[in-house]
């Protein structure tokens, strides 16, 4: 009996860690795959086991733990990163205690599921950390030695890191396989130890051999749905210029084959060759009312239309010519940081 009462009371505790989960996928985040995968976590772990046992067992107020718990500080944190972490191990702590007593107590099977449940939420935690990404900043760097003002790449992100940059994709376009291979393995060693995410784009080869975050594919790429099959761990962003293509990327999103979207693009550029034209403005502005997962507008921003970029529903900007071709590359960071910071 008093193992049911264990048994009982963490089923509770597992299912209060993974709420808070869900609360901060959706109120914090945003993330609606995340959200849904928690919540149907929680579901089975409350359905997989049930018995009047558990009922019958229920005793909190004479648990030894509660004063204890009630006593303690130890449950003190600072940052949502923190509260993400702990409740992730108090609801794999919990499942594994349920884990182990249901199988002593002629219960195996079903133990075996909650056993499941638990490297199900090692995959989620994987998820939410991965996912969080994109809200990390507002600005997604894009290098490219073609408009960098004779800078090479290495120079560049060293400058973009310093100025608290997030999210740096690699983009080079006229560069050889070992040119770029070369330095995605240099850049990979700058931000070691740092939080920055570091995408490449087209390239898989490359962004596996360096070890990548994760790639950025066109619409001509290879299918993401390939690339997610060669990294379940990738970030993966597709651009897209209509929307039928974010349609199309919203269901890929919720099948959880790609993590973002480039929307755009927004203005006229020169960086891109053989662009598809899009919309501009009024196709972020769609894309920010009905297609529910992360996106970066893209294509032409500059420091000053970048107010107009927020005011249709942006909230990230990509850039290239803008900021690495920018003659002092602190300072035009700063500007687009106040921009932003007096737009919403
Ligand atoms: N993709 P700049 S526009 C790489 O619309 C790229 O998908 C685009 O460079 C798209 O900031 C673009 O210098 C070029 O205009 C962005």
């Amino acid at each position: 009996m008093s193992l049911y009462r264990a048994v009982d009371a963490n089923i509770n505790r597992v299912c209060e860690g993974i709420r808070v989960l869900e609360d901060i996928s959706r109120f914090h985040f945003e993330n609606t795959y995340t959200t849904k995968k928690l919540r149907e976590l929680r579901h089975e772990v409350r359905k997989t086991f049930s018995s009047n046992e558990l009922i019958y067992s229920r005793d909190s107020s004479g648990d030894v733990g509660r004063k204890i718990s009630e006593a303690s500080t130890l449950d003190k944190k600072n940052t949502v990163d923190d509260i993400i972490k702990s409740n992730f191990k108090r609801a794999q702590e919990g499942l594994r205690t349920i884990e182990e007593i249901l199988k002593i107590l002629g219960n195996y099977e079903i133990g075996k599921k909650y056993e499941k449940l638990r490297f199900k939420s090692y995959e989620l935690e994987k998820e939410m950390i991965k996912r969080k990404f994109i809200f990390k900043d507002s600005i997604y760097a894009i290098l490219g030695e073609d408009f960098s003002n004779g800078k090479d790449n290495i120079t560049v992100i060293k400058e973009l890191v310093e100025n608290g940059i997030k999210v740096i994709q690699y983009r080079e376009k006229n560069r050889d396989k070992n040119y770029k291979i070369n330095q995605c393995l240099e850049i990979k060693k700058i931000l070691k130890g740092t939080d920055v995410t570091f995408i490449v784009n087209d390239d898989i080869d490359i962004a596996l051999a360096a070890n990548a975050d994760g790639v950025h594919l066109g619409q001509e790429d290879l299918k993401p749905v390939v690339v997610r099959n060669l990294n379940p761990n990738f970030i993966i962003g597709l651009s897209t210029h209509n929307k039928k293509q974010a349609l199309e990327a919203l269901e890929l999103y919720y099948s959880n084959v790609i993590d973002y979207i480039g929307v755009g693009p927004m203005f006229d550029t020169n960086t891109k060759k053989n662009i598809e034209k899009s919309d501009g403005l009024n196709y972020l502005k769609w894309v920010s009312e009905n297609i529910n997962m992360p996106s970066v507008a893209i294509g032409g921003i500059k420091e000053e239309n970048i107010k107009s970029v927020i005011e249709n529903g942006g909230n990230c900007v990509a850039m290239i010519s803008e900021l690495v071709g920018a003659s002092d590359i602190t300072e035009k960071i700063n500007s687009i940081r106040n921009v932003f910071s007096t737009s919403f």
